[in-house]
């Protein structure tokens, strides 16, 4: 094989974000554009030789072609091996374990996971570390000073692999394995959950939908809910992986999974409806006329993780990201176990799995997952959410008022304002943080604010310290206001303002939750100057 040097210059804004580099597709198809992100990464972790990497994605429009590119850099690099996804095709969890598995060098994740995909929609690459997790945030750090200073790039000439069957072949001297993306993801998840129990709840006649978006989960759920854990045929709806996820976001939220949402409040409901993202990672819970907010589900499954052979010795202690509720919290208080918030973005979570002190990890955003792996898990979270109902034998309404009544309610949203001028966004923060010191006492609508500041994470495990994570404002009467700005868009900048309110277990818990919210949310659009901002005070989605 012969090694060829590209001579390249640095591209500007190959900055990581929240997960990974996430760009326009067209973008990511300029030449070198994609060469001189993968040769940064190589170069940041002190080059490819010998070493081994899992290549898949979420099959988006340029999956295939970016993995041959790769696989070419990665020869030329110096690899010794490549464990590549059948069809190039691999579940962000799925990747994350097979470099667990195969004790590889790290991985590369081909996904924009829960954005649109397709030639005018977005296109993303993430590195994850040995430990399976995305890489750190001293690791994307380097990462992006390596693009700044780029001037060569090494590929070789080679005819491209067939990903199409299982098997092993070379590329020069490095060994490529093509697996199957299913197979060692499943027998994982066997280890984890009670099958028998799960097949036995099917076989009473539980029914379900799985909505798997045109996206990665589809061979995934098909395989473990209808082949394995005989759940009827068609339980998995949209099951086949599109390049553009039939033109939809595949992002599980009541917004984007609407036809899922309207089955499940309406007459015809199964007994549980789930979703998941581009890259599967993600997942929503609704029960028949209950939709499970993630947080509250991040804190049902802790709190009910022992009905699960793997979690039946109790939980370590419980992580969730800082925008994420208190709900949580609430069951780690029960449980007499440790509670940790991070900074939003799974690869804040790594750090307290590796050390052991945490089994159960969630975010707002739909993420779940536990230390079986190094990523969120979408269909772990079905998959754990069936276990339990099985186990209980109650309904998903009755095991959430249940919880509610004993732990109180969080009540929760999110308001997104999409596609603000990225000056106006960062404006409305700058004078947000220049308020926090006199926000304490003032009143704003009904609310008085308690304490607000700007969220900081001291990383317990490796000392390191992650500023700037978004503003918090908490209000007297227990309720919060917490402002940051997307880390994964592609366009323009998306405002997130979480909103929540705790009600005691004796308090009210039957309100609608922007009901619940609209004195928090008064007081937050009123303390922000909103409107004077970006112009807006209507959010575009709403979870
Ligand atoms: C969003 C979510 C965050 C999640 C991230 C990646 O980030 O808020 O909780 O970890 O997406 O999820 P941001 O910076 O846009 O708020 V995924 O499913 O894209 O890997
Ligand atoms: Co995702």
């Amino acid at each position: 094989m012969q090694v060829e040097t590209k001579a390249t210059t640095p591209i500007d804004g190959q900055k990581p974000g929240t997960s990974g580099l996430r760009k326009k597709t067209r973008v990511f198809m300029e030449p070198g554009y994609l060469e001189n992100f993968v040769q940064s990464v190589f170069d940041a972790i002190g080059g490819g030789a010998g070493k081994t990497f899992v290549i898949g994605g979420d099959g988006r429009f340029f999956n295939a072609a970016a993995i041959q590119t790769i696989l070419k850099m990665a020869a030329a690099n110096g690899a010794a091996g490549a464990v590549v996804g059948r069809g190039g095709i691999l579940s962000t969890p799925a990747a994350s374990h097979l470099i667990r598995l195969n004790k590889t060098d790290g991985g590369f994740i081909l996904s924009a996971s829960h954005n649109p995909g397709g030639i005018d929609e977005d296109f993303g690459l993430k590195f994850n570390a040995e430990n399976g997790g995305p890489a750190p945030e001293a690791l994307t750090d380097r990462m992006f000073a390596a693009t700044q200073s780029m001037t060569r790039y090494f590929t070789c000439e080679a005819p491209d692999i067939d990903l199409g069957t299982t098997g092993e072949t070379t590329l020069g001297d490095m060994k490529v394995t093509v697996v199957d993306p299913v197979t060692d993801y499943q027998s994982l998840m066997e280890t984890l959950f009670d099958f028998d129990a799960i097949r036995a709840l099917f076989a009473s006649g539980f029914t379900m939908r799985f909505d798997a978006m045109h996206a990665v989960t589809g061979p995934y759920a098909t395989a473990i809910l209808e082949n394995t854990l005989g759940a009827p045929k068609g339980t998995v709806v949209n099951g086949t992986p599109l390049e553009d996820f039939g033109k939809g976001h595949p992002d599980p939220n009541p917004i984007w999974a609407k036809e899922l949402m309207d089955l499940m409040m309406g007459e015809n409901a199964p007994d549980l409806g789930a979703a998941s993202d581009g890259d599967g990672d993600r997942n929503m819970i609704v029960g028949r006329g209950a939709y499970v907010t993630p947080s509250d589900s991040l804190a049902i499954l802790a709190a009910n993780a022992t009905h699960a052979p793997a979690y039946k010795g109790g939980l370590a202690g419980i992580a969730r990201s800082m925008p994420t509720s208190a709900a949580a919290d609430r069951v780690a208080a029960a449980l007499g176990i440790k509670a940790y918030e991070t900074p939003t973005g799974w690869k804040f979570f790594g750090n307290l799995l590796d050390a052991g002190r945490v089994t159960i990890c969630g975010e707002e955003s739909a993420g779940t997952g536990s230390d079986h792996v190094r990523e969120k898990d979408g269909l772990w979270a079905v998959l754990l959410w069936l276990n339990i109902l099985a186990a209980r034998k109650a309904s998903v309404a009755e095991i959430l008022t249940d919880h509610w009544a004993t732990h109180g309610r969080d009540y929760y949203s999110r308001h997104d304002f999409e596609g603000i001028e990225t000056a106006k966004a960062e404006a409305l923060i700058s004078a947000l943080r220049a308020a926090l010191p006199s926000l304490a006492g003032q009143t704003f609508g009904d609310l008085t604010v308690a304490r607000a500041d700007e969220f900081s994470y001291d990383d317990p495990v490796d000392g390191s310290v992650s500023r700037n994570q978004g503003v918090r404002i908490y209000f007297d009467g227990g309720a919060r206001a917490v402002f940051r700005l997307s880390g994964t868009g592609t366009t323009g900048a998306t405002l997130r303002l979480y909103l929540e309110q705790y009600a005691a277990p004796d308090a009210d818990h039957s309100q609608d939750p922007q009901e619940a919210l609209a004195p928090v949310i008064t007081a937050a659009q009123t303390l922000c100057q909103m409107d004077n901002f970006i112009g807006r005070s209507t959010p575009d989605v709403i979870t």
